[in-house]
């Protein structure tokens, strides 16, 4: 695929410190004979943590912040002195990311809201100096505590934008240009299929200073699940929101065989999706005469709202809105916003799947974590000797 500054996959290599050794020290001053052991603690190695922030939209600045690494934690040193902590490290992220593990294509957690603050790697804890092991029986130890080693995991960072309501529609539906037409959102409009290749935001103000937010998504087509056209690879973006906007275009053969179809794709791709409300758009009904959307409103799938707009003619557009904003307050739909949090079950990933997903992506080179010389150090840290100071 095309570079693009819309980034929504991220492999990272993410190492917390360890924690520094514990000192193994006598005191000694002049006229104190045997002074006692006096080997301070080791500090604990930097954790690594993921942070919520709605300054991003993307994972573009991650895509060249490969390696996330803290740094370990100071020795212990004489006359108790502990050694410093590792530094933290912090990797932002935009809200709606959710993380899996690289290996194993496990879900680890999932960051949600601005500030939100999820520890990924716990850093080393320090070790013991020997003033902690002095007893009645042993009151010079001649030994202090190792560190703890530090951990590293691969991840993978997936953003699902989180919007209210997410549009549906084979390409040319006039997806992007009802968006441009309700937000000031400004996305490629054009007269061929596929003109959008990336998802885009847009927000829709409604009464009284209050508003959603739309997402626009490339189009689907008909066997979009097996790969054809840009695949499902979009829909994801669609799993958050809180309802779904069908869109057909009036001027269709079988509006209804069409919902079918987008409605088939949908599910073949997340199941749970079907959950969700939905509100079917007939679109551009400037080319349709009074008549004749008199007729085609009979013969209409009865299971959701529907409403004929025209986004270049600015008919109808009113009504999407009370619609979608009524569907967006109903009780229903305000219990599932509760349960959700709960309920929204980031399944597993198959790895097959991830690894062709990162190739598509240009994200499948293999991540190595460098810096052989710290991790020989672990293992020294394993045969510890300890030295006498
Ligand atoms: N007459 C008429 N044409 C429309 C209307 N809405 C969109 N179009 C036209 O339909 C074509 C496709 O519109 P887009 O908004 O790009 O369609 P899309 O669903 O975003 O398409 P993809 O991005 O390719 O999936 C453009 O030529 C628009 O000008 C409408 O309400 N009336
Ligand atoms: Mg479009």
């Amino acid at each position: 695929m095309a570079e693009s500054n819309f980034v929504d996959y991220v492999k990272i290599c993410c190492r917390s410190g360890k924690g520094g050794r514990g000192s193994m020290h006598m005191h000694r001053a002049k006229y104190i004979p045997n002074g006692g052991p006096d080997g301070g603690d080791g500090g604990r190695g930097g954790h690594v943590f993921l942070r919520g922030n709605h300054n991003y939209w993307t994972l573009l600045h991650l895509r060249y912040e490969r390696h996330v690494f803290a740094t370990h934690g100071g020795n212990g040193g004489k006359s108790g002195s502990t050694g410093a902590d590792g530094e933290d490290r912090y990797i932002d992220v935009p809200c709606g990311t959710v993380v899996y593990n690289a290996e194993t294509g496990e879900y680890i957690c999932d960051v949600t809201e601005d500030g939100q603050v999820v520890m990924l790697l716990k850093g080393g804890r320090g070790g013991l100096g020997n003033k902690h092991f002095a007893t009645s029986t042993n009151q010079a130890p001649r030994f202090a505590q190792p560190g703890e080693p530090m951990r590293e995991l691969t991840i993978i960072l997936e953003l699902k934008l989180l919007a209210d309501v997410g549009l549906v529609g084979f390409p040319n539906a006039g997806k992007s240009t009802l968006l441009s037409a309700l937000s000031s959102a400004r996305p490629k409009i054009a007269g061929y299929p596929f003109t959008t290749l990336e998802p885009s935001l847009g927000i829709v103000s409604y009464r009284d200073g209050q508003s959603f937010v739309m997402a626009d998504i490339p189009g689907i087509i008909e066997g979009a699940a097996e790969g054809r056209g840009l695949g499902l690879r979009f829909l994801r973006h669609i799993e958050r929101n809180s309802l779904l906007l069908f869109m057909v275009p009036g001027d269709t053969d079988d509006i209804r065989k069409e919902y079918e179809i987008l409605l088939n794709e949908v599910k073949t791709f997340n199941p749970e999706l079907l959950d969700k409300q939905r509100v079917l758009a007939i679109t551009k009904t400037d080319l349709l005469d009074e008549e004749l959307q008199q007729m085609l409103s009979e013969d209409l799938p009865d299971d959701l709202p529907h409403v004929f707009i025209s986004a270049v003619a600015n008919k109808g557009l009113s009504e999407l809105k009370d619609v979608l904003w009524k569907a967006l307050n109903s009780e229903s739909n305000k219990l599932q916003a509760i349960t959700q949090q709960e309920t929204l079950v980031h399944r597993n990933k198959d790895l097959a799947w991830l690894r062709s997903e990162m190739e598509d992506e240009g994200e499948d080179e293999e991540i190595e974590f460098i810096d052989e010389e710290d991790i020989e150090d672990v293992e020294d840290l394993e045969d510890f000797e300890y030295e006498d100071e």
